[in-house]
């Protein structure tokens, strides 16, 4: 199954981040700290790496994700050229206050009211990256929500006489060919609600909570998890919580519990998890855009 999710605004986005990046000194890239890899979008990559742009990758929702696992995904991008990292919460006070300071140290050059310091945030759709902004800006200039595609263009804003910042529009690329990849944006709420629907992304992120937390399960729902499958996890749900069909004689409503664990995944009610790893088999992401 592959997903394919570019609305209109996107590719105009794609251009016009095309046109910006000739004139910014550092791209702050927001992931998803849960998910690293699958959150870092190849068009960017393809985009600054002829212009020669650094990059900070930002982990953001660090306060979501497992901070071991984190601190495994920042040891491997510090290793890659050109790419600075930083993990961080928007929800912590002051953590976003870092970003400036980093950026200042990748482009030093640019500290001045005549070469003023510009900064292009950029990422996949419904990471934070305009929670960011207005983090940076202390103000609630940006909308935001927990939803993909909440900006449609670019806002430009100084942050003092030496310092501009420029948020974007969430991107994914054409089509998403790795379905593992597809689904981890859709757990993440990045990817559009017509595209791929609750119960088989629930049903996934049902499989990855098995595999590698599933005592929140029990701990949430209050069933054990053991020799469960996937599927049997959404039942097991709907069963605990009541979830039942109107006038079905009792049969399970099996998209309400999907929507049950998908809201308790995204608001961070199941605890702190990571659904990547840093392994060799993730080497950088090679989907071409
Ligand atoms: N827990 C947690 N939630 C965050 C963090 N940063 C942002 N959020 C939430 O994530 C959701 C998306 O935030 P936005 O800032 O709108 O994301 P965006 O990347 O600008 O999204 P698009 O404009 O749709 O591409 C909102 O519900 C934010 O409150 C964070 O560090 N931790
Ligand atoms: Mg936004």
């Amino acid at each position: 199954m592959s997903i394919q999710w570019f609305p209109g605004h996107m590719n105009a986005a794609r251009k016009e981040a095309a046109k910006t990046m000739e004139a910014i000194d550092v791209i702050v890239e927001v992931l998803d700290a849960r998910v690293p890899q699958a959150s870092c979008n190849p068009l960017i990559e393809e985009l600054r790496l002829p212009r020669q742009r650094p990059c900070l990758k930002v982990l953001n929702k660090a306060d979501l994700a497992d901070p071991a696992v984190t601190k495994g995904w920042l040891e491997r991008y510090n290793q890659q050229e050109g790419v600075t990292a930083v993990a961080l919460s928007c929800k912590g006070a002051g953590d976003a206050a870092k970003i400036p300071r980093l950026c200042q140290q990748i482009a030093p050059h640019r500290n001045s009211i005549v070469k003023p310091l510009r900064m292009l945030i950029m990422g996949v759709p419904n990471v934070g990256k305009s929670t960011l902004m207005n983090a940076l800006l202390k103000r609630r200039i940006a909308r935001v929500g927990d939803e993909p595609a909440v900006t449609k263009v670019q806002q430009r804003h100084k942050l003092n006489d030496r310092m501009a910042i420029i948020d974007s529009p969430g991107l994914l690329w054409g089509t998403i060919k790795d379905p593992q990849v597809g689904l981890l944006l859709a757990t993440i709420n990045a990817v559009g609600h017509t595209v791929v629907d609750d119960e088989t992304v629930a049903e996934f992120l049902a499989g990855k909570l098995l595999e590698r937390y599933p005592a929140r399960l029990t701990g949430r729902y209050g069933f054990a998890a053991e020799g469960l499958t996937s599927a049997g996890v959404i039942e097991a749900i709907a069963r605990k919580r009541g979830c039942l069909l109107a006038g079905s004689g009792g049969a399970l409503d099996r998209d309400k519990a999907a929507r049950i664990l998908l809201a308790d995944y995204r608001d961070g009610t199941l605890g702190r998890t990571s659904l990547e790893v840093p392994g060799p088999e993730d080497e950088a992401q090679s989907e071409p855009a």
